[in-house]
Formats: structure tokens, C-alpha cells, sequence
């Protein structure tokens, strides 16, 4: 066995047998481009049954997942996140505000090198097949930005509540979300409130923003997260939240993944893409989940996901 001086690091044997120096956050790095399915094995996969799933996105409309990653994984997308940031704001439209310092940006899931641990989780596989059926569809994945700077948003949902859910009384898509950094209370928390994705929204604005004589409902049930790094939520977009004003000097990225059940539409608003030969590698059961195209190089996403009323940042 080599010897490592650095006692943050082990012998790791690499192809051509030659012994190296890796910490564990390279390891998994390494693993998960070396791999089909990618390496990472879940950290937390307890899969709650399907009576606890549906309990928790029908009642209080969220429901979390402590340490489903390792950290190290949380750290490798936090790291993917930061470059693609950075591109995203250099690119016309590359990054939509949400309100001053606050962005969206969707992404090519090829580009974060966990997408295929977190598409494949068992936990998110169980959850969608859960409340959105075997037939669930892939849609989206992005990210959230609210640097430092940031104000409380609006009262809001992710869009206007569909038919299925308002009168059939049934959720069609559900938001995962991951956090890359550990979250404490200065940092601009999410605020959700839950049971309120049942909520009428004859009175809000565009289907998605409550008039303000609502607000005292929400911040009287208000929950803030502060998820740690390996955490894993998901929710209805349809249950009423914000992210509050961030007062730190760090920013809090967040991965969003957005899942529909057949029919729901959601879909239209995104462009999922894959090069060739990465959806080739990619499992059949993952692909058949896809609503996205195949193409022989990543074109820019055209950003269709304006919030208008998130702009201007006023809550
Ligand atoms: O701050 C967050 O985590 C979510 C922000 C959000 O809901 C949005 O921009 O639509």
C-alpha cells in the first residue's frame, strides 16, 4: 500500500495499477465519471411506503430526506453548480432573476456530474412513482441562486394550479430539491406553508400570487428549511413559499428537479437535452422517464421560466 502523507487522503490504485493520493471528494468525483449509473451509492435510501409519501405531498405538501447523498456528493455539485453559474451569467439570458441577487438558471443534466445518482435515487424514484405514477416524466432540472443581498419574495407558487389539482383534487408534478451548502438562518431560508397547495387562488394574482391580507396565513404556519449538505426535499410546486431575505455574505444554491405526471404539461415550459452519446449510457428505465431531446451538442437553453412577479422582489 502507498503511503499518503496528507491525512485527508488514501491510495487509491488507478487503471494502470500505479498507486495515488486521493481525498474522498476526488474519489467520488472520479467514480462518478467513471461510471454508467455513477457510484455514488446512496447514503440515506430508506424508502418510506407509499402511505407516508402520499400523507406527506398531500398534506403538508413537502416531505424530506436527510443524508440521501454523501457530503462529498453534495460538495462535487455545489462545485458543478458554481462553473455553470458563472457561464449562465456571462450568457444573454443564461440566468433569469428572481429578484435582486436571486437567479434561475436550467441546465444540461449531463453537466452535473451526479445527475445520474440523483435521476436514479431510489427515494426520488419512489416518491414519483408514488404520487405521480409509473409513468412520471423528467422535465426540468436547474438551479436556484440567492446570493448575498437577496430579499424575501413574494408569497408565490411555481405556477398557476392546473384544473386536475383545483377540481379533481389530484397533484400532477412535484419539485426536488438539494441543497450545496448548509444552511442556517441568516442565509435566506426557504419558507414554505404547509397544507397550502389546496389552497383557492380565485384571489391570487396571475394563479400564483396571494393578495397580501393572505400573508398572516402563511407566516402563522410558516416552516423555514435549513437543509445540510446530502439533504433532499421534495414538494408541490403548488404549495405556497418564498425564499426570505438573504442577510449572509454567502449565496445558498439549490438544485431544483421537476417531475410531471403524464399529461400535466409542464414539459412545453423546458428543454431537456442530451448529447448522443451520453443518453445512449443512460438505463432504459431512466430514459423512458425522459421528456427531453437527443442531440449531437448542448444548445443554449432559451430560459422560459420568468417568474414576472419574482422580479422585482418585493414581498
Ligand atoms: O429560495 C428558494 O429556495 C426557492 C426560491 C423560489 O421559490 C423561486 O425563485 O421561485
Amino acid at each position: 500500500m502507498a503511503y499518503c502523507p496528507d491525512p485527508g487522503t488514501r491510495a487509491v490504485s488507478s487503471a494502470g495499477g500505479v498507486a495515488r493520493c486521493r481525498t474522498k471528494r476526488e474519489e467520488l468525483v472520479t467514480q462518478a465519471e467513471d461510471t454508467e449509473i455513477g457510484a455514488v451509492a446512496a447514503a440515506g435510501s430508506e424508502v418510506p411506503d407509499p402511505a407516508t409519501i402520499m400523507g406527506s405531498l398531500y398534506g403538508d405538501g413537502i416531505l424530506g430526506l436527510k443524508g440521501a447523498f454523501p457530503v462529498e456528493w453534495a460538495d462535487m455539485l455545489g462545485d458543478d453548480i458554481g462553473i455553470l453559474f458563472a457561464e449562465a451569467l456571462k450568457q444573454p439570458g443564461g440566468a433569469v432573476g428572481r429578484g435582486p441577487n436571486r437567479y434561475y438558471v436550467e441546465i444540461h443534466p449531463e453537466r452535473l456530474r451526479g445527475f445520474r445518482d440523483l435521476l436514479m435515487h431510489p427515494w426520488v424514484t419512489a416518491v414519483c412513482e408514488s404520487v405521480l405514477g409509473p409513468d412520471h416524466q423528467i422535465v426540468e432540472i436547474g438551479f436556484d441562486v440567492p446570493g448575498p443581498g437577496a430579499m424575501d419574495q413574494p408569497w408565490h407558487r411555481d405556477f398557476p394550479a392546473p384544473e386536475e389539482t383545483l377540481t379533481g383534487r389530484r397533484l400532477t408534478s412535484l419539485a426536488f430539491n438539494v441543497t450545496t451548502v448548509d444552511v442556517f438562518e441568516d442565509m435566506g431560508p426557504f419558507e414554505i406553508a404547509p397544507g397550502t397547495q389546496w389552497d383557492d387562488p380565485a384571489d391570487y394574482e396571475h394563479g400564483m400570487f396571494p393578495p397580501k391580507s393572505l400573508y398572516g396565513r402563511y407566516e402563522g404556519r410558516a416552516q423555514r428549511k435549513m437543509p445540510r449538505r446530502g439533504d433532499l426535499s421534495v414538494r408541490s410546486a403548488l404549495t405556497i413559499h418564498r425564499g426570505t431575505a438573504n442577510r449572509s455574505q454567502k449565496s445558498r444554491p439549490v438544485l431544483v428537479l421537476g417531475v410531471d405526471a403524464p399529461g400535466a404539461g409542464n414539459a412545453e415550459r423546458h428543454d431537456l437535452q442530451f448529447t448522443r452519446p451520453v443518453y445512449e449510457t443512460l438505463p432504459s428505465v431512466l430514459r423512458s422517464h425522459l421528456v427531453c431531446r437527443v442531440v449531437d451538442r448542448l444548445e443554449p437553453i432559451v430560459q422560459a421560466h420568468t417568474i414576472e412577479g419574482l422580479v422585482m422582489g418585493e414581498a
